[in-house]
């Protein structure tokens, strides 16, 4: 197949096209490099030094004589993102281009409303783009399991049938985001199944959870094809965060009382996932939802597991929650339609955490501990101390 990955320069995209390219397919890499840009504007940089992007391309020819296309341009111009599609004539299309930290959307109103018109106009172009050039071309959109909130029902995965005085019916399940961020999927959610409605488009949104983990098989080959690696308060996820944490000494920020619950998934199997997807694609006009995780972890589960595996001694401190989320509720979210495809799960068994640990160590002269603990608040006004201004991002 011929697959385009939007926003292939970050942490999963790259890996995602590394794995894609060689599993056999032709292989393009559309990005801005607006990431980069964003830790330029924070003052943070991933742990693991990351290649520029065409430098990574040639390593990946080198190790695997195989070719990859590179778009430079930004998806929130309709233009480039049109021309782009018709050079590349994709058979799928990848779209991790988005603005992804929660963190940031919640900086103040001028990131919440960057990240919503980066993630909800560079969506929309991309359907366009598709529905006029080729509406066979399947999206596989990134969505997130935080879409649906911490409802106190069970979690199914994308679709809902109700019954109400008496009648049925299939509806989208029912989102209660968490940030301005997770709102941003969500309007990207509809706006796509709008699309596989009305103009018979096909695509699967992946529903995915919190991801960990740096290494894949690709990946892994050359230093130079390395993915990056975020532990700082805004782009750090929470596992690699307290990797990091453990290795130089500083106590796990646990945010609150712990409970908060969230489906999460290896890299390895993040990406796999996208290869499952596109080998298999849905039916035209067909909207399918997968939720794509492999196992549901509490943050206080998660900080037992690091204590547990580091071999010095690693203290648990509960911070106060930044965030508005509830820290007890219920939690029961359905994941089985990628595993009845071939998912084979990894999972976060000692061994693994061994190796991310063993992975920090290498680079634990390069942590920077002042960029640890959270300053963004989810509360109005309480964003002093946090970052404020947007730069090279328009
Ligand atoms: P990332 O920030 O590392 O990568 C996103 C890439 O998209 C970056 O390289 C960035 O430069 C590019 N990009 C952003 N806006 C763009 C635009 N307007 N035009 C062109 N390129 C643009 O993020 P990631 O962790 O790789 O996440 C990728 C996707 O997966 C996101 O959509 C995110 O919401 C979703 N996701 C991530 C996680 C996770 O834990 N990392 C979990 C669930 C879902
Ligand atoms: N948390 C801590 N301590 C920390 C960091 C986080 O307790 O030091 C908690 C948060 O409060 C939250 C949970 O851990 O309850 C997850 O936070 P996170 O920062 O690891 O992940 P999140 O903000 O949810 O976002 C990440 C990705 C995002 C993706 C999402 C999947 O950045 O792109 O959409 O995971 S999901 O959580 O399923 O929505």
């Amino acid at each position: 197949m011929r697959i385009l990955i939007l926003g292939g320069d970050g942490y999963l995209g790259w890996p995602c096209a590394l794995h894609l390219s060689a599993a056999g397919h032709e292989v393009g890499v559309l990005d801005n490099l607006a990431r980069r840009a964003w830790d330029r504007e924070l003052g943070y940089e991933s742990l693991v030094p990351i290649a520029a992007l065409p430098d990574r391309i040639d390593a990946w020819t080198r190790v695997s004589g195989r070719r990859m296309d590179v778009f430079v341009g930004d998806l929130r111009d309709a233009g480039f993102v049109h021309a782009s599609l018709r050079a590349f004539r994709p058979d799928t299309v990848v779209h991790f281009g988005e603005q992804r930290s929660a963190p940031y959307s919640m900086i103040d109103r001028e990131h919440a409303v960057f990240t919503q018109v980066n993630n909800v106009v560079g969506t929309l172009n991309v359907v366009f783009a598709i529905a006029e050039l080729d509406p066979r071309i399947h999206l596989i959109k990134l969505g997130t399991m935080g879409e649906y909130g911490t409802p106190n029902i069970d979690i199914e995965e994308g679709w809902l049938t109700v019954s109400h005085k008496g009648r049925t019916d299939r509806v989208l399940y029912p989102k209660r985001a968490g940030s301005m961020y997770h709102l941003s999927k969500v309007h990207d959610s509809h706006n796509v199944e709008f699309a596989c409605r009305t103009w018979n488009l096909r695509a699967t949104d992946l529903n995915q959870g919190v991801v960990y983990g740096h290494w894949t098989e690709e990946s892994g080959c050359d230093p130079v094809l390395a993915t990056r690696f975020d532990y700082d308060q805004v782009f750090g996820t929470v596992l690699n965060r307290f990797a990091v944490q453990a290795a130089i000494g500083y106590p796990l920020t646990v945010y609150g009382a712990g409970g908060q619950t969230r489906g999460v998934i290896n890299l390895i199997d993040a990406v796999d996932c996208i290869r499952i997807a596109a080998e298999n694609p849905p039916e035209a006009g067909e909207f399918r939802v997968f939720n794509q995780f492999t196992e549901q972890k509490s943050v206080g589960q998660i900080a037992q597991s690091i204590s547990r595996v580091y071999p010095g001694r690693c203290r648990i401190e509960s911070v106060e929650d930044p965030r508005v989320e509830a820290e007890h509720h219920y939690y029961q979210a359905a994941h089985t339609r990628l595993v009845d495809l071939g998912l084979v799960p990894n999972l976060m068994d000692d061994e693994f955490l061994s190796s991310l640990l063993s992975v920090v160590e290498r680079y634990r002269h390069r942590v920077r501990a002042e960029v640890i603990p959270p300053t963004v608040s989810w509360r109005p006004n309480a964003n002093v101390a946090a970052p404020r201004r947007v730069v090279s991002t328009r």
